[in-house]
């Protein structure tokens, strides 16, 4: 796969320049698009965080773009902080795995790699003056952390250095596939898959960079090991070792999706019992693939398997664009302040009815409820990093129903969620926990206890759907 994928890349172009970029992918985030003659020197930067890999990155192939087209060198940075919602031992891990990955891959094209420590706003401004950086270029992502690390660098950036945002993350940018909010996936589907023709497209290769820096500015040997023992972080949720983390684990993991899984993902993608699902979230969520990349090679099987592709699709294009959407669009995207009014309403109808069953964090941690497939799905989530996802839907709903308000179901989801799924701390999880507890993207059902309208799920719901008693086994959750 790795070596067809490259080939295709070459085949579409020998580098970006030949190839037409394209336009409505980018945004200057400051008053000047051009990069000044004069103090650029030192190169053209890409300042690396959501999509964090070498090819395949629309933010890396614009910075190549730039620097080939002003013969400059060209840098990438990463800013490390150990200050991540909360991240933990686990997290890092996977993370910083993907990254030396991704040092290495730049070192072979010529390309410097820096890993900065310390908050954002103070070490992408100095790498940029102290490189003297003609112009900066950074990826995108709907959270408010990144969107306040974009704002503060940007204040601080020397007034000539142009800022480049470019949506690697979205086929559809995000500023393109809709302009607001929208109300579910019905409203966004036609706006994202009408435009896929103009963006769903291959990739050029990023190539050897011909121009390097002064000897003076080479990046610093990085000691991994040594880097994630210096992080103060919860340490007390481990490293998974069932998944590999980095670029070329996540081609091989796409690799068998198609190979073993997608044949069966149209029709038993909702039953955890099997191994169906692609694996792919861990990988998507630290950009260490190109959800772009794996749509591209999953489409060449359509024929034979035309279900399970399209319903691949409208999890990983539309789904998870309209996450991005509502991130993006609502600044209440993790709290109820950021449901409709309609929810609000029944929630609070309903604030009062009897909880036959309350639990406390802990209890919900440590699987210790009276529900056996419920503490099932969270040992499957504590030990492997990833629970299945139509278990998801029913784990954070039963947590609505299991605490004495809706407020405190919903902080419960989430820190329980990004706690221990490796693809935590992401759009998808804010909208998964919002959906499931406060019906954003949903409509209104027959009106219950505690639920009121909020769409209703439960145990024998579970049983009818798939063997139970086989998840439960498994993992134990008596
Ligand atoms: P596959 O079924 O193989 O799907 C492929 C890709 O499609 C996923 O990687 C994801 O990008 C996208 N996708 C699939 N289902 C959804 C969905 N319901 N919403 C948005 N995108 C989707 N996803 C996360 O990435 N991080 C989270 O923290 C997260 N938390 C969730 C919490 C709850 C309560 C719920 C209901 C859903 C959550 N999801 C989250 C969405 C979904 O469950 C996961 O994306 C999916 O299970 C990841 O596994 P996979 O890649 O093997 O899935
Ligand atoms: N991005 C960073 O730029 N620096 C970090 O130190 C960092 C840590 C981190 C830990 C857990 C995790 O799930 C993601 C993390 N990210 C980090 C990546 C983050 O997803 C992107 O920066 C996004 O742009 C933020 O939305």
């Amino acid at each position: 796969f790795l070596e067809e994928i490259q080939n295709n890349r070459l085949k579409t172009a020998e580098s970006i320049v030949e190839f037409k970029f394209n336009k409505k992918r980018i945004k200057i985030l400051n008053k000047y698009d051009e990069v000044p003659e004069s103090n650029s020197e030192g190169g053209i930067c890409y300042w690396m965080a959501r999509d964090q890999r070498v090819q395949d990155n629309w933010a890396m192939l614009f910075t190549q773009k730039l620097a080939l087209k002003n013969k400059l060198p060209m840098h990438v940075v990463f800013c490390l902080t150990d200050k991540f919602m909360d991240a933990t031992l686990r997290h890092y891990k996977f993370m910083l795995d993907g990254l030396e990955e991704v040092s290495l891959d730049l070192k072979k094209l010529s390309i410097n790699f820096h890993l900065l420590i310390g908050e954002h706003k103070k070490e992408i401004p100095k790498f940029v003056k102290d490189f003297k950086i003609g112009a900066l270029v950074c990826d995108f992502s709907p959270l408010r952390i990144h969107r306040e690390w974009v704002e503060k660098i940007k204040k601080e950036l020397p007034s000539k250095v142009p800022f480049i945002q470019v949506d690697a993350h979205n086929i559809v940018p995000i500023w393109i596939a809709s302009d607001k909010q929208e109300y579910a996936a019905r409203t966004i589907r036609n706006k994202i898959n009408s435009k896929l023709g103009d963006y769903l497209t291959e990739f050029p290769p990023v190539i050897k960079h011909p121009y390097k820096p002064e000897d003076s500015l080479r990046p610093e040997p990085i000691d991994w090991e040594e880097l994630l023992e210096s992080l103060k972080i919860d340490r007390s949720v481990e490293p998974v070792d069932w998944i590999k983390p980095g670029y070329k684990n996540s081609i091989e993991m796409l690799e068998s999706f198609i190979m073993k899984r997608l044949k069966h993902f149209g029709d038993k993608r909702n039953d955890p019992t099997l191994s169906v699902l692609s694996n792919l979230s861990p990988y998507f969520h630290y950009g260490q693939i190109a959800v772009q990349r794996s749509i591209i090679e999953v489409k060449k099987y359509k024929s034979s398997a035309s279900a399970s592709v399209d319903a691949f699709c409208e999890e990983a294009i539309v789904r998870r664009e309209l996450s991005d959407n509502f991130c993006f669009y609502n600044p209440n995207y993790d709290n109820l302040k950021g449901i409709t009014d309609w929810a609000m309403k029944t929630l609070n109808d309903h604030r009062k009815d009897k909880r036959d069953y309350v639990y406390t964090r802990k209890e919900f941690e440590e699987a210790k409820t009276h529900d056996d497939l419920w503490n099932s799905a969270q040992i499957q989530m504590t030990k492997e990093g990833k629970m299945h996802g139509f278990l998801r839907m029913y784990w954070a709903k039963k947590i609505l129903e299991w605490t004495a308000s809706p407020e405190e179901g919903l902080e419960t989801a989430i820190y329980l969620n990004d706690r221990f799924n490796l693809d935590g701390r992401d759009p998808n999880g804010f909208v998964g926990c919002m959906w499931s507890i406060g019906g954003i993207h949903d409509q209104g059902w027959g009106e219950r206890k505690i639920f009121g309208k909020i769409r209703f799920m439960n145990y024998d719901g579970c049983k009818r759907k798939f063997d139970i008693k086989k998840f439960i086994a498994r993992y134990g959750g008596v």
